[in-house]
């Protein structure tokens, strides 16, 4: 049976293959970075789910030297008796129909990968190569695929030890497929870490054999969320012990840990399925409802509010919280812009119940503790009146007026979904791009030097900045305000907000400032994926004869010159934006067609967590890297 038949039920599986080779995007979400990472979660997702069904301890992922990916785990090993619908093995189920994954015979469990379970045979199906191996029973069988399609059936390929068992899978993503093809191990570790906090059993090894990159690494975190928080926290002064507590109510298993800072923020993360629920959900919810709750019968019950006094608020009693709320739930709904917002309405009660039970056991036991956490709320609730007072005093004098401020050259449209925005550095350049601009959709801000540093001003300063203002009052949707919940996504008036920077340190620093401010007040626009950044080239090469060309980095350079030795052409660095006329501005960095966007993202509660530390560190480099490794989805949108 070494060669294969495609009989009719096979033509079916090849039209799924190509479908998803058709249109990647809707399977992976991208084809850029992001989407070639996720190929290895929903890899080793698989893992997990074998993990969590009580199988496996350790997984290895292996960045290769050719540019493959190795996922091997010791779980039981993929089945490998014949498919009795599909009439083939079980391993070729798995890589050739399309969500099949982990569902054979009755199991249920669909613990990781739940979301965006989109299964191998996609991985498989966007990947130039990819080989299978198990062992089970004592014998090893091996697969192997080229762009989804088997080469051969599953063959034994000999005998090991009958305690050895497991599953590896190697696979070559498809430069067909993707714009890029070298993964970002930042990421991918980030992840790794993340999975290995919430499954406190399990081990994973991360190694990069890739030259210059070479990096080893275990991940095993035995104290699970107490070590997340604690890894939160790092670095920061504690106001009370981490607290922990888990139960399992109606099949719902929740596991909580928080723990009170000296800072003044909370930070609160959520998990489904070891899924990071990025835009929140009913678990969090539950957990932040019942919270207040309980201080506040607390605060009632020692004296701290008297009769008259109004209740603490969600954000006094949160504020320098940081909290992991992670559940387990046999059947989740996610929505939201992008899918990560738990929407199963039992987890909020389960939540809240078992919340209710895990705080007031810590607080009755530590009342000294329960002091420490009632003055936070109180210190908090005296700044937030304090502001609140600012605030008005703020509004009322500066009107934010949008003619008083001037320098918005706003579009015509007043379609938010084909609008843009081009927050542009410096009056010269604005004043090009306000001449290049399509003036029917697109819209240009000019911002002058160095817009405030948001993390270290006061609520006041960052109100009373014109650049603020002036991009709050143009994006039309309000900010958060750290107390209450003043934004409102949905009335955004551009579907693309677009920095637009110089290519140096001060560019970049300038970028760094203007993240730093949305994340901060406008979270939303990064998580619904509204915000960009322009990338202009860095040099025009006109050869004697043949067109002039734009090149957008040093990589980009090199290759040109090695591609056209011998012969002559000028080359013209670009020091700037001010430096580029209207036409070459429109050509190079507005213009829809031609130009390249990144889009800013970030992919999990680690890096979410973290990124305004990372961002407002000291150092130039790791700034560097948030703006690359995250803002790298180089759209060309055509
Ligand atoms: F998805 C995948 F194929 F890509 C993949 C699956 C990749 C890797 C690296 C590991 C796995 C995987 C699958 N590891 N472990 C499993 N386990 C099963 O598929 C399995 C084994 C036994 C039984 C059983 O009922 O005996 C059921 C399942 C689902």
């Amino acid at each position: 049976m070494a060669e294969k038949k495609y009989g009719a039920e096979n033509i079916s599986i090849l039209e799924g293959l190509e479908a998803v080779r058709k249109r990647p995007g809707m399977y992976i979400g991208s084809v850029g970075t992001r989407g070639l990472n996720h190929l290895i979660y929903e890899i080793v997702d698989n893992s997990v789910d074998e993990h969590l069904a009580g199988f496996c301890k350790e997984i290895g992922v292996t960045l290769n030297k050719d540019g493959s990916v190795t996922v091997e785990d010791n779980g039981r090993g993929i089945p490998v008796n014949i498919h009795p619908g599909a009439g083939v093995s079980a391993v070729e189920v798995v890589f050739t129909i399309l969500h099949s994954g982990g569902k054979f015979g009755d199991e249920t469990y669909k613990i990781s990968g739940g979301l965006h379970g989109v299964g191998s045979a996609v991985v498989n199906a966007l990947s130039k190569y990819l080989k299978v191996t198990v062992k089970r029973d004592g014998k090893k069988y091996t697969q192997e695929f080229e762009r989804g399609k088997p080469l051969y059936a599953l063959k034994e390929t000999g005998t090991c030890p009958k305690k050895d068992t497991g599953t590896t899978v190697t696979f070559l993503p498809d430069d067909e497929i993707f714009e890029k093809t070298v993964f970002k191990a930042e990421s991918i570790r980030s992840r790794l870490h993340e999975t290995a906090y919430l499954n406190p059993d399990l081990k994973i090894d991360f190694e990069d054999k890739r030259e210059g990159l070479e990096c080893k690494e275990v991940y095993y975190e035995p104290d699970g969320l107490s070590a997340y928080v604690r890894e939160l926290n790092k670095g920061k002064e504690a106001v009370c012990d981490i607290v922990r507590f888990s139960d399992t109510v109606d099949n719902v298993e929740v596991e909580i840990a928080f723990q009170f800072v000296d800072v003044f923020e909370e930070n609160i993360l959520g998990f489904c399925n070891t899924i990071f629920t990025q835009e929140g959900g009913t678990h969090i919810t539950g957990f932040k409802t019942k919270f207040t709750t309980i201080i506040n019968q607390y605060a009632r019950e020692l004296g701290v509010l008297k009769d008259k006094d109004a209740n603490f608020t969600g954000y006094d009693v949160r504020n320098g919280m940081t909290a992991i709320v992670a559940i387990k739930h046999p059947d989740p709904r996610f929505e939201g812009q992008t899918k990560t917002k738990l929407d199963n309405p039992d987890a909020a009660n389960i939540v809240a119940g078992i919340t209710g039970t895990g705080v007031t056991h810590f607080f009755d036991k530590n009342p000294d503790q329960l002091k420490a956490v009632l003055e936070c709320a109180l210190k908090s609730a005296k700044i937030r009146k304090a502001e609140e007072k600012t605030r008005s005093n703020m509004l009322s004098k500066s009107k934010f007026s949008f003619d008083s401020n001037g320098k918005l050259a706003n579009c015509e449209s007043k379609k938010p979904e084909e609008c843009e925005i081009f927050i542009v550095e410096g009056d010269s350049a604005g004043g090009s791009a306000k001449t290049a601009r399509n003036r029917a959709t697109q819209a240009i801000l000019p911002i002058r030097g160095k817009i405030l540093n948001v993390e270290k001003a006061g609520i006041d300063k960052v109100l009373g900045n014109a650049e603020i203002q002036a991009m709050i009052l143009a994006f039309g949707c309000g900010f958060l305000e750290g107390y209450g919940n003043d934004f409102d996504i949905s009335k955004l008036r551009y579907d693309k907000i677009v920095i637009m920077t110089d290519a140096d340190v001060d560019g970049a620093h300038i970028d760094t400032l203007l993240l730093t401010f949305f994340y901060r007040f406008m979270p939303e626009l990064i998580t619904h994926g509204h915000v960009y950044i322009a990338t202009p080239p860095l040099y025009q090469v006109k050869p004697k004869k043949g067109e002039a060309q734009y090149l957008y980095d040093d990589r980009a350079l090199e290759k040109y010159r090695s591609e056209h030795e011998g012969e002559s052409f000028e080359i013209q660095r670009y020091k700037g934006l001010g430096e580029m006329d209207p036409e070459q501005l429109w050509e190079t960095t507005l213009n829809p067609e031609t130009r390249i966007l990144k889009q800013v993202e970030i992919e999990d509660g680690i890096l979410a967590s973290q990124v305004t530390e990372m961002l407002m560190g000291s150092e130039v480099p790791p700034r560097r890297e948030f703006i690359y490794e995250h803002a790298d989805e180089a759209v060309i949108d055509a």
